[in-house]
């Protein structure tokens, strides 16, 4: 089984573009599970085939512990790792060619404590992959890349996993894609973009952050996808696949 697990802000898209992939992997003849790791998630908008809610439940963790919504949040996320043999007994019961791992709401919860690393780390896989969704809204000035690509190293710090970065809900930017795409694969046009944004500390701060990204090798492809236009789908699912299969195209 090859494992992709889906990360990003709150609302940066993971749910739906889970939802997207599962019929897009089906369709080129690969069997796929999807996991839903969030104990909070409220309607999805598929239907897991592993459910992380089926062995944590959010009011029992709430009653037992007499906590309110965010600390059963939190105790929840601690918990996650305490389910992982369950959730991989029932992922390879299902023996998929590749599971996708939908990740919990909040990435703070996931990816800074102690069991979303874990998680990765333990999944039954014979390879693995982290999608980083860069939020089209969150990435319109070039201050605001800069500090989700920051993110998105500082992600993968925690997780440490290959990582392959997603510009999500490319349909609500429109024409500014142009713009946030050649920020992406142009350091030197992105500095010269934060230079014209803003002068003194806060240049500073952000075009040695970039450069200090550019340095490390980290600063990766971005692949501007739209779960519901299907944009971009070839190419993320190309990249996927290159990277999990070593090269390899799934069959068309
Ligand atoms: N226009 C557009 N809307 C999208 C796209 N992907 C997701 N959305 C919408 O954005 C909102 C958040 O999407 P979700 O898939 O729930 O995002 P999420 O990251 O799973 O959210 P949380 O788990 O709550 O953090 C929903 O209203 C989706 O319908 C997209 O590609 N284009
Ligand atoms: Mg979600």
């Amino acid at each position: 089984m090859r494992a992709i697990f889906i990360t990003g802000t709150a609302g940066s898209g993971k749910s739906l573009l889970t939802s997207t992939l599962l019929p897009w992997f089906a369709e080129k003849g690969a069997s796929i599970a999807s996991v839903n790791l969030d104990p909070g998630a409220q309607n999805l908008p598929y239907e897991p085939d592993v459910d992380i809610r089926d062995y944590l439940d959010l009011s029992t963790v709430m009653q037992n512990y007499e906590l309110g919504p965010n600390g059963a949040l939190i105790l929840a996320a601690d918990l996650l790792a305490t389910r992982m043999n369950d959730i991989n007994e029932a992922v390879d019961s299902i023996n998929p060619d590749y599971a996708i791992f939908d990740t919990p709401g909040q990435i703070e919860l996931f990816a800074y404590r102690n069991s979303g690393p874990y998680v990765v780390d333990n999944v039954n896989s014979d390879a693995k992959t982290v999608l980083f969704l860069f939020d089209s809204t969150l990435v319109s000035t070039p201050s605001h890349f800069v500090s989700i690509s920051l993110l998105s190293a500082s992600i993968a710090l925690r997780l440490k996993a290959p990582q392959i970065g997603v510009l999500s809900r490319r349909d609500l930017l429109g024409p500014g894609i142009r713009q946030v795409m050649t920020w992406a694969g142009n350091a030197t046009k992105l500095e010269e973009a934060l230079y014209e944004e803003s002068k003194g500390s806060i240049y500073q701060l952000s075009s040695t952050v970039l450069r200090g990204l550019a340095k490390s090798g980290f600063s990766h492809e971005l692949i501007p996808v739209s779960s519901t236009t299907r944009q971009g789908m070839i190419e993320l699912s190309a990249s996927i696949s290159r990277q999990l299969n070593q090269g390899e195209e799934m069959e068309d």
